[in-house]
């Protein structure tokens, strides 16, 4: 699977918008994927106590992770598909240590293109989505083919 370089553009300037709000964004994204999948939760020591929605949001903690995870993703989709690098370690990571079945990047990557959207609905029209998903699709379609690679099956 590979993107085209118009698909690429897509990808990379929503991300240039996302990126003025990254810890904000990211943040949002780890509420919404622990409260739609509580089953998620549990695989943050540091966040399985939580209850509500409303001590997530004033988590300094839980918005220090959203920076991470967002600057995580955007290293990875800046290199335009040439990501086996910096994709090793974080699949080793979430395969070995986390232990995130892909059908759990599934339900990020739905978040993260529905977040997407709701904050920029007029930039990120039909055709920006359906790039931005496709390079989220590659993304875990790499991932799985790692976790393979160091014996867990996802
Ligand atoms: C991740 C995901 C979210 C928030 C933070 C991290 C939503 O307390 C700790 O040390 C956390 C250890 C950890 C766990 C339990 C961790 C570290 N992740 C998880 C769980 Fe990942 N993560 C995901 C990404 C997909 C877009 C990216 C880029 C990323 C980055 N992670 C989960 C999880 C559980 C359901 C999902 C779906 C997920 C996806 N994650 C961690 C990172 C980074 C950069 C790090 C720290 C370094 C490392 O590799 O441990």
């Amino acid at each position: 699977m590979q993107l085209s370089d118009q698909e690429w553009k897509h990808v990379l300037d929503i991300w240039a918008k996302v990126e003025s709000k990254l810890p904000e964004h990211g943040h949002e994204v780890i509420i919404r994927l622990l409260q739609e999948h509580p089953e998620t939760q549990e695989r943050f020591e540091k966040f399985k106590h939580m209850k509500t929605a409303d001590e997530m949001k004033s988590s300094e903690e839980m918005k220090k992770h959203g920076t991470n995870v967002f600057a995580a993703l955007g290293n990875i989709l800046k290199q335009k598909g040439n990501h086996a690098e910096v994709l090793k370690p974080l699949a080793e990571s979430h395969a070995l240590k986390h232990k995130i079945p892909v059908k759990y990047l599934e339900f990020i990557s739905e978040i993260i293109v529905k977040v997407i959207a709701e904050k920029y609905p007029v930039d990120f029209g039909a055709d920006s989505q359906a790039a931005m998903r496709k390079a989220l699709e590659l993304f875990r379609n790499d991932m799985a083919s790692k976790y393979k690679e160091f014996g867990y099956q996802g």
